[in-house]
């Protein structure tokens, strides 16, 4: 009943930021899913008897695959697969899944917010047994064993009805289709006071919840408009596709923008927000303002222990290196731990394990708690109402008053995307080569105090990542920090933040781009991008 198929390595199946992820038709090849997934089972840990979750965030290939990845679970002697109902799991449902049921992990099957149908981008990440994503030293282990695969084991009867939820068995393993929204709606309601957010929206409260086609349509349908009463059609786009509406799944300005000119214009609702295509980020807006992801983190972690699920407070935060510093300034006040990591989630799973903090972000739009090991978009959105609710103000009313109380920290993040290659791993090595005599430097007003290439020791068990971004910070405290995307699949993706923290209030009702101006000069005089890259403008500012 198992078959062993013959196969050879592909060169190409190094996991980035988030998994593994290629165009569909380059995943599409012939064995390139199942050598990877052959390489997930080879690689990781499983306790006997013990279980592994399936799910993805429905993009075109998502069916299929899960049904591959079931029946080579089956010939790889796993006991029992958790599976979505329709193969659907959002990142941080996956995450809630594994931890509730003890799995050994999870195979979430994700491009994120890349676009996605026949044309688009795939993507599998494994998650291990604490509910997070791998970290390198699996990921590492996972990349070898793809470079040495040689055959993989896959069962050969079909995979079982993906709609029906109940057990079935496929050979010795059990196979259990699950309701995806269930648990994960469970765990919201211990967190957040639903009955003073309904409250406050039969009050009046309006909002508005973009899920761009993606899979948090049916989890933000059942938690916003059912249990919390808000009326039908607070839910846009709440369908998920194949191809999310032709859309890229990217909560930010510009691909959510009719949400924006909504919040933005004369009918606007008290709250907006959208998340991405696997439900792990989230955009929020308040009526006539977009609070970055950086200040949303920051003013999250001010006000958790107005929510029942923090209300003895937070032990620490935890930000990647190139979120803004609001968050520290928070940390500073209230005299908790602040942590600084490498982009990417699972950076935070050692920390949040150990309880050292409590609360993580990203200015990436990803936020999360100790609640799962994932970022979640949908937990964010709930904070922020149950904020909302208890404080009875408006989103501007909080973001102003926060940078009245902390100062503010403008940020703005310039990505030049599908960028030659060659020429952005020059630019990146060009600064790497010039970091040495950078401190002391003046460009226009900014003197440059430190400049290094961000490398992270792991506090925890000791591991180190080298290489994260090139941070150039000035006297005062302004920073621009250069990277290359670790998710795009076509090229590079070139990311410059910016950053300026202002602490007078007067000076809070700036532009952003009048603020900004002069790092945003100084980051190409440095980077020289506009030379190396031949692009004048970025193509995305978030
Ligand atoms: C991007 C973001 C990072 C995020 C990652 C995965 O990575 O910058 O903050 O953790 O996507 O998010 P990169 O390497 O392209 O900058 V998701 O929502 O794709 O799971
Ligand atoms: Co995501």
């Amino acid at each position: 009943m198992i078959s062993t198929v013959a196969t050879k390595p592909f060169d190409d199946q190094k996991p980035g930021t988030s998994g593994l992820r290629k165009k569909v038709p380059h995943f599409a090849q012939e064995n390139y899913a199942e050598n990877f997934l052959q390489a997930i089972f080879d690689a990781t840990e499983r306790p006997a008897g013990s279980a592994v979750v399936i799910g993805g965030d429905g993009r075109y290939l998502n069916a299929t695959v899960i049904r591959k990845a079931i029946r080579m679970a089956a010939a790889n002697g796993v006991a029992k697969v958790i599976v979505g109902q329709n193969g659907l799991l959002s990142t941080p449902a996956a995450s809630n899944l594994i931890r509730q049921r003890k799995a050994a992990g999870g195979i979430v099957l994700s491009a994120s917010h890349n676009p996605g149908g026949p044309d688009g981008d795939f993507g599998i990440k494994y998650n291990i047994a604490n509910g997070g994503p791998a970290p390198e030293g699996v990921t590492d282990a996972i990349y070898r064993r793809t470079k040495e695969i040689q055959d993989y084991r896959i069962w050969d009867g079909e995979a079982p009805d993906l709609s029906l939820i109940g057990t079935s068995r496929l050979g010795q393993m059990e196979v259990e289709i699950v309701d995806p929204v269930a648990d994960y709606a469970a765990l919201m309601e211990t967190l957040f006071d639903f009955g003073k957010i309904r409250a406050a929206i039969q009050g009046g409260l309006t909002l508005r919840f973009d899920a761009m086609h993606a899979v948090t349509g049916p989890y933000a349908t059942e938690i916003l408009e059912r249990r919390l009463g808000a009326p039908e059609g607070t839910v846009l786009n709440g369908v998920p596709s194949e191809d999310f509406g032709g859309g890229h799944p990217d909560p930010n300005v510009v691909w959510a923008a009719p949400l924006v000119d909504l919040l933005m214009g004369p009918t606007a609702p008290d709250f907006g927000a959208a998340s991405d295509g696997d439900g792990d980020r989230n955009m929020i807006l308040g009526r006539g303002i977009v609070v970055t992801p950086s200040d949303s983190l920051a003013v999250l972690a001010a006000n958790a222990h107005l929510a029942p699920g923090y209300a003895k407070g937070i032990a620490g935060i935890a930000r990647s290196m190139p979120t803004s510093q609001a968050a520290d300034r928070v940390a500073q006040k209230r005299g908790i731990g602040i942590y600084e990591t490498p982009t990417g989630w699972k950076f935070f799973g050692n920390l949040l394990d150990a309880g050292k903090v409590t609360i993580c972000g990203e200015e990436s739009a990803g936020t999360g708690s100790d609640h799962v090991r994932e970022k979640d978009g949908l937990w964010a959105v709930l904070l922020w109402l149950n904020i909302l609710a208890e404080r009875g103000q408006s989103v501007a009313e909080i973001v102003k008053g926060h940078w009245a109380e902390f100062g503010r920290n403008y940020y703005q993040r310039h990505d030049y995307e599908e960028v030659d290659k060659a020429a952005a791993e020059e630019l990146m090595n060009s600064l790497r080569g010039r970091l040495a005599s950078m401190a002391g430097q003046r460009f226009g007003t900014l003197v440059v105090s430190e400049a290094d290439d961000f490398s992270y020791k792991d506090p925890i068990d000791g591991s180190v990542s080298t290489g994260q971004g090139v941070r150039i910070v000035f006297s005062g405290g302004s920073r621009i920090v250069f990277r290359l995307s670790g998710t795009g699949t076509v090229g590079a993706t070139l990311r410059v933040y910016l950053e300026r923290f202002e602490p007078d209030p007067a000076r809070h009702d700036l532009p952003v781009e009048v603020a900004l101006k002069e790092l945003v000069e100084t980051a190409d005089a440095i980077g020289e991008i506009k030379a190396r890259t031949g692009r004048a403008e970025p193509d995305v500012r978030t």
